[in-house]
């Protein structure tokens, strides 16, 4: 597939020939000369440790501790067989808690290959004097015939004084050429790393075919340098930009930990475009490392309010993908991002799924226009594509977000979103509204990511309470899933109400762990239903998805039910749909189910955690008086008070207030402790 750029060479492939299908089977692993270690007590002990078997030590794997990365130059490179002789005793060193030799994992890049140029942009208002200002139709795509029609306001928060100032961004990749003309400015060393090369300097490998140009194109629409007359402006044009050169070479699960744990001190936001195959087929995620590189950002990153992870959600729309296979996309702390077209339509390579949480613009059919941004050799490009453009597009919205607020959490950054993306004119057979109000498809998450609207919650957003993590206990039940019938399981939750450390009444991500064997994996579809009757597809048909290997504990995560609450009954719904191609007649079997729900046990955004809005003009004392004993005004809201007065509603009635005199008035907004209620507006 032309779009794909297989990063792994010297894979074994084995072309069988089955019911008239060439299928190639990539099953053998391919071991590197690299090795991640686990040991305690320190740089000494693991210098010590290396010499004594013949490896070098080169150095604390990113951010975690006590891991280190070992090599061995008399292992050959790549082996289709693991390493063994005298060097491999280590494993019984008794200061090794743990010993990983490396293994090659297929990520690809989520671009692809352009058609012909986009058309030429009609002249407009120009604020910047930036090359390729005008035709930036994502920027500012009201003042222009090929009306957008639905604005990202990324111009509206620029005018609020927003431009990604102090906020790292950094974009992991194949490189990025720092001193490219419209970088150069913003281009942060400490930022920066060669994963592929292990020194200092990411700077991309040039070749005949540009190869290495999608880590520079990405950057470009971070944080371009603004009206300096080069190429384009970025949308956090202020932001400070580092890239990490780490496609370029073997991906092992030590790379992608070293890139994902940089400096998350110092990071801010990292953006990653690319990911396992997208070819319909794969089921795969982050290892035991990259999963600790995630956890240690979420953690203990940005002062312990979390790193920001921005992830493209995929581009396997032509191969019926389904991004709920893909282990990063999928995963609670990824912020999962889809494409739209200038249309709204959906773009070709689109992918569907349940944990999408957001859109931005990108490339659609031919005649659409593409993304304008930086290119390699000190270029621009108006072609750069796919889901891969989406991504930096959010990290630079995010960027102005947190430069409004800095105090922000991971999990505020999410909220924000949820809160602020529309669904506009982006077109979608699946929109629904869910039960705590907001509209959600399985094709753009949220909508639309708005960054003016995303900026004035920030301004004045409090941190949402602590996140409450709630295992519900597992059904083991085994159930045969016979081919075209439905296999339903209900499982009544408690949200964990007997454990205040886990009690979740508030729902954020909902994640379902499942151990399913079958025949043809591609043939399976998965629906979940909460109490409120949402349903989120957890899983679609994958008509490439030969494998007979099931699911084993794999996570499907769904944002669909965020704001919801989560006690009550939970449906899973299994379909077998048996294809041609189906060799063998044995049925499947669902072999065990659970929920984790993520969330809180008071309300995310109860009244006393807003802080006085910068800009909405706040009501007198006289308007609310302060003492106030009486119920909770039944005007204000429909989910009752929070905390004590009739103001500490969890919602206002929209856009309209009601006072103790009993009079009502129209607002633009609502103000300290009183909260919109979609459902309802003034005339
Ligand atoms: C960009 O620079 C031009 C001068 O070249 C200036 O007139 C214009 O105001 C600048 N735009 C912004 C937004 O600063
Ligand atoms: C959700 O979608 C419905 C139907 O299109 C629309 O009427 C409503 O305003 C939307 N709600 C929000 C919060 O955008
Ligand atoms: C899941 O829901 C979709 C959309 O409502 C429906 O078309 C599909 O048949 C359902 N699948 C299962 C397994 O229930
Ligand atoms: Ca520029
Ligand atoms: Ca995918």
């Amino acid at each position: 597939m032309v779009w794909n750029i297989a990063l792994g060479k010297g894979f074994i492939c084995v072309l069988a020939l089955w019911l008239g299908f060439i299928l190639p089977l990539c099953k053998t692993r391919i071991y590197t000369n690299h090795w991640a270690v686990r040991i305690a007590g320190g740089p000494e002990f693991a210098d010590t440790i290396a010499s004594k078997y013949g490896y070098k030590n080169m150095g604390q794997i990113g951010d975690l501790k006590d891991y280190y990365h070992f090599f061995h130059s008399r292992t050959i490179k790549r082996s289709t067989v693991f390493s063994r002789g005298s060097h491999s005793f280590i494993s019984m060193e008794p200061k090794v808690e743990w010993i990983e030799q490396q293994v090659v994992k297929r990520r690809i890049k989520r671009d692809y290959k352009a058609g012909p140029p986009s058309p030429p942009s009609p002249p407009q208002s120009i604020y910047f004097n930036d090359a390729k200002w005008t035709s930036m139709w994502y920027i500012h795509c009201n003042d222009d015939i090929h009306n957008c029609q639905s604005d990202m306001n990324i111009v509206g928060a620029w005018k609020r004084g927003y431009t990604g100032k102090d906020v790292v961004v950094t974009i992991l990749d194949d490189g990025i050429e720092r001193n490219h003309p419209d970088l150069v400015q913003n281009y942060d060393t400490q930022a920066s790393y060669d994963v592929n090369g292990n020194d200092l300097d990411p700077m991309p490998r040039y070749d005949a075919s540009n190869e290495n140009k999608h880590g520079t194109r990405c950057a470009g629409e971070v944080a371009a340098s603004a009206n300096n007359s080069h190429c384009t402006v970025g949308i956090a044009y202020n932001a400070k930009i580092g890239g990490v050169r780490m496609l370029d070479g073997d991906v092992t699960d030590m790379v992608e930990a070293k890139s994902l744990s940089l400096q998350p001190q110092h990071i801010d936001i990292y953006s990653a475009s690319w990911g396992p195959d997208d070819d319909g087929k794969t089921v795969d995620g982050p290892a035991s490392l990259a999963r600790q590189a995630f956890e240690n950002g979420i953690r203990q990153g940005r002062k312990g309010r979390g790193s920001i992870f921005v992830w493209a959600s995929g581009n396997g729309g032509r191969s019926r993908d389904h991004c709920s296979c893909d282990g990063y996309t999928n995963s609670i702390y990824t912020i999962s991002i889809s494409s739209t077209a200038e249309s709204g339509k959906k773009p070709w390579y689109l992918e569907e799924c349940a944990s999408t949480l957001s859109t931005t613009y990108s490339s659609g059919e031919n005649y659409d226009r593409k993304i304008i941004t930086t290119d390699l050799r000190q270029r621009c490009t108006d072609s750069h594509t796919g889901t891969s453009a989406s991504a930096p597009m959010a990290a630079g919205i995010i960027a102005l977000a947190l430069e409004a607020n800095v105090l922000l959490t991971w999990r505020d950054v999410q909220h924000i979103i949820v809160k602020t993306s529309r669904a506009g004119h982006l077109n979608a057979p699946d929109w629904k509204t869910n039960a705590a109000g907001y509209n959600v498809s399985h094709l753009y998450g949220f909508g639309l990511m708005d960054a003016e609207a995303m900026v004035k919650e920030a301004e004045r957003w409090k941190q949402v309470p602590s996140q409450h993590i709630c295992v519900e206990s597992a059904d083991r039940q085994i159930r045969t899933i016979r081919p075209e019938h439905v296999v339903r399981s209900v499982y009544k939750a408690t949200g964990c109400i007997d454990n205040s450390n886990h009690h979740v009444i508030y729902l954020e991500h909902v994640v379902v762990r499942i151990t399913i064997t079958h025949p043809r994996r591609g043939d399976l579809s998965i629906n979940l239903t909460s109490p409120s009757g949402t349903k989120s597809q957890l899983l679609a048909n994958r008509l490439f998805d030969h494998s007979m290997e099931g699911f084993k504990n794999w996570e499907f995560m769904t944002t669909h039910c965020w704001g919801e609450k989560a006690t009550g009954d939970w449906i899973l719904e299994i379909y077998d749909s048996p294809s041609q191609l189906r060799s063998q007649k044995v049925p499947g079997k669902l072999k065990e189910w659970s929920l984790v729900l993520y969330g809180t046990s008071v309300h995310p955004y109860s009244s006393l955690r807003y802080e006085k809005p910068r800009s909405a003009e706040p009501p007198t004392d006289d308007e609310f008086p302060e003492e106030y004993s009486g119920p909770c005004d039944t005007e204000c809201n429909e989910n009752g008070c929070e905390g004590p007065g009739p103001h500490n509603c969890i919602n206002c009635l929209h856009y309209f207030l009601k006072f103790k005199n009993n009079t009502r008035t129209c607002v633009s907004e609502c103000p300290s402790g009183f909260f919109r209620d979609d459902k309802k507006r003034c005339k």
